[in-house]
Formats: structure tokens, sequence, C-alpha cells
């Protein structure tokens, strides 16, 4: 069967280099060896509060980012979750086949609705609505990082309990491809929590479109320890093991590589190094991304991605509601 990958970036808040590192630095390369949908999940942004303006901006900044790493629209659909009303009907009708026990034990809905004084049931049945997204095309391959693991499980689950309950084989088990380095960057405030787009703290996260400047100063304050070594240890130096992962996905080079580099040398050079890997790598994605941003190009891209994400979803919706029972 024909490899077949889903996966997209919430757009939640201005992409940070934990995203570049755990997804799109990616995407690239999957689309060389399969089918490749790459969309904006925006439905799932709004299961916590999103600003309509910023939402708009985000989204759109998101899909130019997309094209200026390199995405190909004419091998890959590229659009908008909220574009392709499949995602919503199928999510729907996943819900039903998901126990609110399922949905309770997900450690990222208990970790977001913590400390929270009102928290949206979508943040609650939003993993019913991620199974959906992956199911209606019958992906073989979703990419992970450490974050989605259960997510993905579920999503399995639901698969083979849909095609046992209704109809054998109507829905493809899809596989992880579990993200190798780049899939654990931690804040560089608080190495204890992955770098999130929602976190308020602006230095927490190298953003894609940040300066020069602002990347150096910002790794020049990142929180490591007092032990002045080099080296990776995710229990011991969490901070000094985000940066190295950081370095590794930005210069190519490996994590040995990087520590057997910096033997005897303090924590001063190894980030005023890493930073300028970083700023060598974004330079280039932000000349791309500012022809991109706003061209007519990238409206047709992603009206014709959504063309032709509706059309491979409309048979699998159909299929499963004529499975259900629905009169279709
Ligand atoms: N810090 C990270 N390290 C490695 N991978 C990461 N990803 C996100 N942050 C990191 C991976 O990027 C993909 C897209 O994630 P997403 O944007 O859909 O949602 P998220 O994981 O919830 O990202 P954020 O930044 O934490 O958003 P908010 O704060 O809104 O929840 C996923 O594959 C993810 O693993």
């Amino acid at each position: 069967m024909e490899k077949r990958i889903l996966s997209g970036m919430k757009p939640s808040g201005e992409l940070n280099i934990g995203g570049y590192g755990g997804a799109l630095s990616q995407f690239v390369a999957m689309q060389e060896k399969a089918d490749c949908y790459f969309f904006i999940p925006d439905l799932h942004a709004v299961t916590v509060w999103q600003d309509p303006r910023e939402l708009r901006e985000r989204s759109m900044e998101i899909a130019a980012l997309y094209l200026a790493a390199g995405i190909d629209p004419k091998r890959s659909a590229v659009f908008f979750q909220s574009q392709v009303p499949a995602h919503a009907e199928l999510g729907w009708l996943m819900e039903t086949q998901t126990a609110v026990g399922e949905l309770g034990r997900m450690t990222q809905y208990k970790e977001k609705a913590d400390g929270r004084e009102s928290v949206s049931s979508a943040l609650f049945t939003y993993p019913a609505y991620m199974a959906a997204d992956i199911l209606l095309y019958q992906a073989t391959h979703v990419p992970v990082g450490d974050d989605q693991k259960q997510h993905l499980e579920l999503a399995r689950n639901l698969a083979v309990r849909f095609n046992s309950r209704f109809k054998k084989n109507l829905f493809t088990i899809p596989e992880p491809i579990i993200a190798g380095i780049g899939s654990r960057i931690m804040g560089l405030d608080d190495p204890s929590k992955k770098m999130s787009k929602s976190n308020p703290n602006r230095s927490s996260s190298i953003l894609l479109m940040d300066e020069p400047d602002d990347i150096r100063r910002k790794f020049a304050k990142a929180v490591t320890d007092s032990e002045g070594v080099v080296r990776c240890d995710w229990d011991r130096k969490p901070g000094i093991s985000s940066l190295l992962e950081i370095y590794s996905v930005f210069s190519g080079m490996t994590i040995g590589d990087i520590e057997s580099r910096y033997q005897g040398v303090g924590y001063g050079s190894f980030k005023e190094d890493l930073a300028e890997a970083v700023i060598a790598k974004l330079e280039p994605l932000q000349r791309s991304y500012r022809e991109i941003a706003g061209s007519e190009e990238l409206d047709r891209v992603l009206k014709d991605g959504a063309l032709r994400a509706a059309e491979a979803a409309a048979a699998t919706l159909k299929a499963v509601k004529e499975a259900m029972g629905f009169v279709v």
C-alpha cells in the first residue's frame, strides 16, 4: 500500500523552533517518500481562547511557513482544517465511539486543564477529533512528538474498534513515526516544560521569525546548570540536553560530535555557536517566508489544497456513514 502521511501545526501562537524540530523540519523529507497531507489544524487551536484577528494571521503565517520550509504544493495538499467540513463531521462520529474514561486519561488534557478556571468541552473531546483528522485520509503514518503519542494510540484504538463494530478494514490503522532528534525541545526558561507556542513568556522560545540579535540574547540567557560540561543527560541536565538537541537539528551534527567539539569549553561559546547555527538556518526560511506571505499564489495553493483534501475525505466519510446506518 502507498504510504500516506498526515501532519500539521496548530495556529495557537507564533511558531517556534520546538515545532520546527519536532515537525516542520521533517515535512520536506516526508513528501519525498509519501503522499502527504499537511494541514493547519485551526479547529483544534480554538479548544482554548484565540483572539480572532490573531488566529487568522497565525493561520496564514503557518501556511506560508509550510511553503517557505520547502513543501511542494504540487505534491502535497496544504489546507486549513476548517475549510474541509468532513473533519468536523467525522470528528463528531468518532466522538460517539469514544468513552469519557479514555479522554479523561489523556495527559495533555490534564496538563492543559490544570489551573484553568474554565475549560471548554472541546479541549476534552479534541483527541477524538484528532483521530478523525488522521482516519479521514486513511493515513498509514503519522509523525508524533513525545506529547502526541497517547493521542495517536487513541486514534489507533478507535480505528480498530470502528472496524470491528461496523465494517472490517474501513479505516487504515495508522502507524506512528516517532520523531528522533528534535522531538523534545524544552523551554529556554524552564527545561522541565516543552517549548510551547502558547507560553506567554517570549524569552522561553526562539520564534521562527525572531531577529538574529533576539536569538543570540535568548540563548545567552537560557537556563543550564552549574556543571559547566556540555553533555547530554536528560535527567540531570535537561537544559543543556535540550540545547544539544536544538544544535543537532540546526547543524546536522550528531549530539556525540557536538559534545566532543565542546569538551573543555564553557557554556558561553557553546551557546554563541548554537545561536549562529540557528540563525543560519532561519535566515533563508524567513526570506522565503516574506516572499510567499500575502501572495496570491498562497491563496491559490490553499484553495486547491482544500479541494484535494475534501475529495479524499469525502470517500471515507461516505463509507463511515453508510457503515453506521445513515441514509446517504
Ligand atoms: N517543543 C517541542 N519539541 C518538539 N516537538 C514539538 N512540537 C511542538 N512543540 C514541540 C511538535 O510539533 C507538532 C505540531 O504541534 P502543534 O502545533 O499541533 O501542537 P503542540 O504540540 O500542542 O504545540 P505547542 O507549541 O505546545 O502548542 P500549544 O502551546 O498551543 O499547545 C507536533 O508533532 C508536536 O509534537
